[in-house]
Formats: C-alpha cells, structure tokens, sequence
C-alpha cells in the first residue's frame, strides 16, 4: 500500500429520499425546452453539478497514462478507445438529473496523476468546457446538451468534440460523444442507453470506428458496442467489442474473422451430426451466444435492474445478459470498476462520485469562489434538505436571471467566461473552447458573486 494515498470519502452524508413521483407531470410541460430551461423539483435531482458530471469522465484516466507509454500508435489507440468508453460507465443507471450549472460556475478535481478544470461558459445554449492534464497527456472539450423528445423517450445529443493530446509524441486523438436515450419516461421503469456512432480519430493516421448498439426491445444488444481499428488505406486491423457499462476488449481483425467463419462452418457440421457432443459444440454454442446474447438472469451485481415491467416490447429490453461473449485471444482493455454496495441508496453513485462534492480539509482556502462545491442547493440536497435545497435552488435561478438581465442593458460589462476561450481546435478544425492555462495560478477574486 501506498502510504502517500489519499483517503477519500466512501458515502454522502444521508441516503438518498427515494420519491415516487412521476417523472411525466413535469416534463409534459417541457416538452421542445432547452436542458437548461427546465427545471424539474429537485427530489428529481441528484447532488452533483452537470460540471462534476463531466469530471466522471476522469474516473478511468490511467488509461491514458497506460496510452502515453505504448510505443506503438495502434496499441496507443486501443487504450484511448478505453477510455473513450470509461468515461460513459458511471452513467448506467444513474437517472438523477444534475443541477444545471450556473453561468461562470467552475469545479476543479485534482487527483493523484491528474487535474482537471470545468467552466460553465455559456448559459442559452448550455455548454460546458473542460480541461484535463497530467504529465503526458492532455484531455479536453466542451458538451452541449441537446434534448430531443420522442415520446415515450427523451434523447440527449451531447454536442461537441472531445480531443487527447500526447504533446510529447505529437499526437492527438478527437472523438465525438455518443447519444443518451432516456426510456419510459411517461410510465414504467426509466433506463437509460447510449446510442450511435464513435469515430476516434487521429493524426497517426489511425481511426477507430465504434458502434454503440440500440437494444430496441431485446436483451441481445443491450448495452453493447462494437466497432474496429483501421489505418489510412482503411484496412480493418483490430476488431473491438464489450458494454460501455463493463467492459472493452479488442483482438486482431483476422483473428475474428476466423474466429466467425470457424464457428459458423462447425455450427454447419453440427447441425447435420449430432448436436450435443460434436467437438464443434463449444465453438457453436459461442458463436450463439455471440450472435444472440440469451436472456438469462438479471446482473446481480446491482439491487436496480433492467426494467421488464413495461408492457410495449418496444422499450422492453428483458434484462441484461449475465454471459458475455468472448473471441480467444483477444486483450482487455478497460473493465469496469464494481459500484459500492451502498450505491443504490446515494444515487447509483460510483466510488468515484461518492467524493466529488467532499470540501477536503485545506480547500476552502484555496477553491476559487464559484466552485460547485459551494452551492448551497446541492450541498443542501446532499445533507437531505429536499426543501432547503428547493428555496436556494430558486433563489440562485433567480439571482442568475437578475445578472443576466442586468448584462444585456446597454453600458454594462459583457459576460466573457474567465478560464476558458472560443478558439478553432486545430485538430477538429471546429470552433472548440480552449483553456487559458490561468486557473491553476490560483489567482481569484470574488468579483462573480453566483451564489
Ligand atoms: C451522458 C454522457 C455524455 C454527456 C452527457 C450529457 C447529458 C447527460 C448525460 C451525459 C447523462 C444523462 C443525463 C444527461 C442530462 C440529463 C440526463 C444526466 C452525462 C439525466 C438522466 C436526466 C434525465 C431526465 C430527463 C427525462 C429530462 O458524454
């Protein structure tokens, strides 16, 4: 063990309240509103801020660590498409709405070999920028989330790129994030899935291309990507597969192929000997499962499960497999971590969410003044102060309004976001937000006064 190891802590303050309240009543009101218009009782909420939202994405960073030290391009991309996928698991169950931040809010995380900066940069529409660093690498980008309503579900689009540079190789890597499709948000269980398409592409001349797949009522695809690594001449090198909420593996393109073509042609053989104890078994029952993930059992590892009480097959995902699919030979690149055991009574948080709003001791003394930490309606609701939380919330809305307003007449100063700017990312050739490098001088006033 390492003594040095900082303790972090494992709970919030108080369990959650577990309301039953429905979802629907409020949002048939919100229907074609922007994320951050709506605003939804805060027994809807769970107590973080869309910024400690985007610094989940950090959870699993030593992979980009892992990434730097590779010496070859292709194995480099391998890691960063683990990460690209870690950073989506804390999302799987987790059906809380975060707090909108306010504009000019800002969260720093600084862990052990990373830290990372994020600024509310723009309110109408939302967007949110981060910044992320270590010693060999640099992570960054800015969401905007975009709600669409389809019914029966809701999809969030999270605009905006996301780029990692290993400035000591010269190397970058941008991708664009995948879609969040809410389901059963007029009746039933709510569950949430990631859709669409990933394209990780980099200036080595290497690109990855992922698919995260749609359940559309069955198990089978549930949770499930899929996807492979080409090079320039677009020849498919690596096949990638797993669940952005457990794993990712990847094996050489060829071996997959063979793989598939010796489990279909056994699969042949079998049908027409005897199907039990033909060598072949093995391989076919594989190639099944890989092609048709069964239902089984419900996972296990959570009290919480996939819903299966609702009564459109449509949205009736049967719970997801237990047995996971593999091709022999391939690698592992990134697996999930377990969630606590208390997880299900604070959020379906993850270890990692569990700290992100803890006021270490020594901090207040150096946080810059609008951190997400010192909002008093999510500390509230964290305390389990649904009613406290719910007056500060309104009062802060209230008060962002009156900054505003007092913004747009003629002679006052215009809002410009303080650690980040509008820049052309080089590497996207798109309008991006690039830090400042000035939050880390740790050099705040209290001239934004958001809370
Ligand atoms: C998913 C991962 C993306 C960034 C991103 C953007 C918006 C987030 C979404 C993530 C997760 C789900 C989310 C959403 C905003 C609101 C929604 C937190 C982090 C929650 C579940 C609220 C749903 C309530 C609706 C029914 C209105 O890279």
């Amino acid at each position: 063990m390492e003594q040095s190891k900082k303790e972090y802590r494992l709970v919030l303050p108080v369990p959650m309240f577990h309301s039953d309240y429905n979802i629907w009543a409020v949002l048939k009101n919100c229907i074609g509103k922007e994320l951050s218009k709506i605003t939804m009782p805060v027994v809807f909420n769970e107590p973080l801020s869309f910024l400690q939202r985007m610094a989940e994405y950090m959870e699993y960073a030593h992979l980009l660590r892992i990434a730097a030290q590779q010496e070859d391009p292709i194995e480099r991309l391998q890691y960063v498409i683990g990460f690209a996928v870690s950073a989506l698991a804390s999302n799987w169950e987790r059906l809380g709405k975060p707090f909108n931040p306010l504009l000019g809010e800002t969260y720093e995380l600084e862990r052990e070999d990373f830290k990372i900066i994020c600024e509310q940069v723009s309110h109408h529409p939302p967007v949110s920028a981060f910044h992320a660093e270590s010693d060999d690498w640099v992570f960054h980008g800015s969401v905007h989330p975009k709600l669409k309503f389809w019914g029966k579900s809701v999809e969030i689009q999270p605009k905006g790129t996301v780029t990692v540079e290993f400035p000591k190789l010269k190397e970058a890597y941008t991708w664009n994030n995948v879609t969040c499709c809410v389901h059963n948000i007029i009746m039933g269980k709510m569950w949430m899935e990631q859709c669409g398409n990933m394209e990780i592409v980099s200036n080595s001349g290497y690109k990855a291309n992922l698919t995260f797949k749609q359940a559309r009522g069955s198990s089978k695809n549930l949770h499930r990507i899929e996807g492979h690594i080409s090079d320039k001449l677009k020849q498919k090198l690596f096949y990638v597969y797993g669940k952005w909420t457990e794993f990712i593996k990847c094996t050489e393109y060829a071996r997959y192929e063979e793989f598939i073509k010796e489990s279909s042609s056994k699969c042949g053989e079998a049908r027409s000997k005897s199907p039990n104890d033909s060598p072949s078994h093995t391989s076919r029952k594989m190639l099944q499962k890989f092609n048709s993930l069964k239902v089984s059992t419900f996972r296990s590892q959570n009290s919480t499960q996939e819903p299966n009480d609702v009564d459109d097959p449509e949205d009736l995902p049967k719970g997801d497999s237990d047995v996971l699919p593999d091709i022999p030979n391939s690698k592992t690149i990134w697996k999930v971590n377990p969630r606590p055991p208390q997880s299900g009574d604070y959020y379906q948080f993850t270890m990692f969410a569990m700290a992100l709003n803890e006021l270490e001791p020594g901090m207040e003394n150096i946080l810059c003044p609008t951190d997400s930490r010192l909002r008093p309606d999510i500390k509230k609701l964290e305390q389990g102060d649904i009613d406290g939380a719910a007056i500060e919330k309104t009062r802060l809305e209230e008060k962002q309004r009156d900054a505003n307003k007092q913004r747009k007449s003629k002679h006052a100063v215009q809002w410009t976001p303080r650690w980040f700017v509008q820049q052309i990312n080089p590497y996207t050739q798109q309008e991006d937000w690039i830090s400042n490098g000035n939050y880390w001088k740790r050099q705040y006033t209290n001239d934004l006064d958001i809370f």
